[in-house]
């Protein structure tokens, strides 16, 4: 029987070095394609997840070089269906900004599915309890823990905000 064929769109935000770029090349280069085009400034890589009912092809959009959120345009946010929010595990700063991240995204699509992450777990953690707790709450959600250098939890990252996006349960 043939799948239900779906495409949809995410972004990865956060701050420059947090680990997006490497986390979309653990995702995508480890099991297909390296297929992108160049446009605005950002980079799409494609994947494809096969879940029971459906094939979800994700086209993963991702900002090229390290813009700052205020220089980042309505295009790249426009029309994701879904958002990787990524932090650094040896920064906390970076994640005292997600709240901000997803305030910006929310202003142009509105409110999407959201997984948010902390990278480099591989790292010893300088982030706060109490910040933790907090920014789990302005997210609405728990913290999905990765390595883009070991590849701990990278697919399961993207296969939950796929689940999300499709609304189905993880
Ligand atoms: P960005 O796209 O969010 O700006 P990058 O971030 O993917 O460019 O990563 C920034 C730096 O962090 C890179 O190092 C990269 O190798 C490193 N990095 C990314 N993810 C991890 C991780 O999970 N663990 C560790 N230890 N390092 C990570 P450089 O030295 O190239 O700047
Ligand atoms: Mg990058």
């Amino acid at each position: 029987m043939e799948k239900k064929q779906i495409i949809k769109k995410i972004c990865l935000l956060g701050d420059g070095g947090v680990g997006k770029t490497s986390l979309i090349g653990r995702y995508v280069l480890n099991c297909f394609s390296d297929d992108y085009i160049v446009s605005f400034g950002t980079k799409v890589s494609k994947k494809v997840i096969d879940y029971d009912e459906v094939q979800l092809t994700l086209m993963i959009w991702d900002i090229l070089g390290q813009k700052s959120q205020k220089a980042l345009h309505g295009a790249y946010y426009n029309g994701a269906n879904g958002v990787l929010l990524v932090c650094d595990n040896t920064r906390p700063e970076t994640l005292l900004n997600l709240p901000e991240w997803k305030q910006d995204l929310e202003k142009v699509v509105g409110p999407v599915p959201i997984v948010p992450i902390i990278n480099k777990t591989d790292l010893p953690s300088a982030l706060g309890t109490e910040d933790l707790a907090a920014v789990r709450e302005a997210m609405g959600a728990d913290f999905l823990l990765t390595s883009a250098k070991t590849g701990t939890g990278v697919q399961e990252a993207f296969e939950r905000l796929g689940r999300q996006i499709l609304g189905v349960p993880s």
